[in-house]
């Protein structure tokens, strides 16, 4: 089946299956999956328990607290998640959403909307069993150094960061706008009336009228918000060759 025709679908495995849709089901997200732009599949792992008590972890080996979601019961689910997406045509990845994962960043994202979905194991518990990680080649994938509960609210950070990017969710105005000078820049300051506000005042230019002007003043405070807040982000833009550094001096 052809991309055009197939829709892109979130498989996601998870023991938590009542938090999906969640707040995905809502604003852009949930509108998007209203007009089947996109399409969800919360499998429960439980369903792959093979004992009456729907039993899906065990104690670790070598000991040590907390319990580890076992391979067996973990494998079929991603058996079952796998099969359906082939069946419908996709060769979606399979991402373990955890802290120990490479950071998750926009260039992954587009590259996830581009295919045809993404099939996401969330873990519980202590984590998962490696050989299961391992037998599948599952990518690992974390949201950043902060502690999350389980995989499922990360699970949802990638959906939307994913499905703002497919076609037709977002307006087209937006998306010319990331392609921009601004993108890798973090955003300029924002300002709407009253034009003052408990005595502070928006700023001039932006009340002028004068669209170059306007322009060239909100890429300044782009560039020097970046600057000063994300180093890291304020040397890749523009190469990161020492070329942002310079463009900043000329404006100035
Ligand atoms: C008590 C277990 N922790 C030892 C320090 C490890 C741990 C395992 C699983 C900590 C948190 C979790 C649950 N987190 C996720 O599943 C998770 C996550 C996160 O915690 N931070 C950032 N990104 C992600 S993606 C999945």
């Amino acid at each position: 089946m052809s991309q055009a025709t197939r829709t892109w679908t979130a498989r996601v495995l998870t023991l938590f299956p009542e938090m999906f849709p969640g707040v995905l089901g809502l604003s852009l997200a949930g509108k998007a999956l209203e007009r089947g732009l996109w399409s969800l599949q919360a499998v429960d792992i439980r369903d792959f328990a093979e004992d009456r008590h729907g039993t899906v972890d065990d104690a670790p080996f070598g000991g040590g607290a907390g319990m580890v979601l076992r391979a067996d019961v973990t494998d079929r689910a991603l058996g079952h998640a796998i099969a359906a997406d082939e069946a419908a045509g996709g060769r979606s990845p399979m991402i373990y959403l955890s802290p120990r994962g490479r950071v998750l960043d926009q260039a992954r994202c587009r590259e996830l909307a581009d295919g045809s979905g993404v099939i996401l194991l969330c873990g519980r518990y202590e984590g998962v069993d490696q050989r299961v990680l391992d037998a599948r080649a599952v990518e690992e994938v974390s949201l950043g150094d902060f502690v999350l509960s389980g995989g499922e609210p990360a699970a949802l950070a990638l959906i939307d960061a994913c499905v703002r990017l497919l076609p037709g969710v977002m307006g087209a105005e937006t998306s010319l706008e990331e392609e921009s000078f601004e993108a890798g820049l973090l955003e300029y300051p924002h300002y709407t009336r009253p034009a003052e506000w408990c005595g502070r005042a928006v700023p001039e230019v932006l009340l002028s009228g004068h669209h170059e002007k306007i322009r060239a003043w909100r890429r300044a405070e782009a560039e020097r918000i970046t600057r000063e807040r994300r180093p890291d982000l304020w040397a890749r833009y523009a190469g990161g060759d020492g070329a942002a550094d310079r463009k900043q001096a000329e404006q100035s």
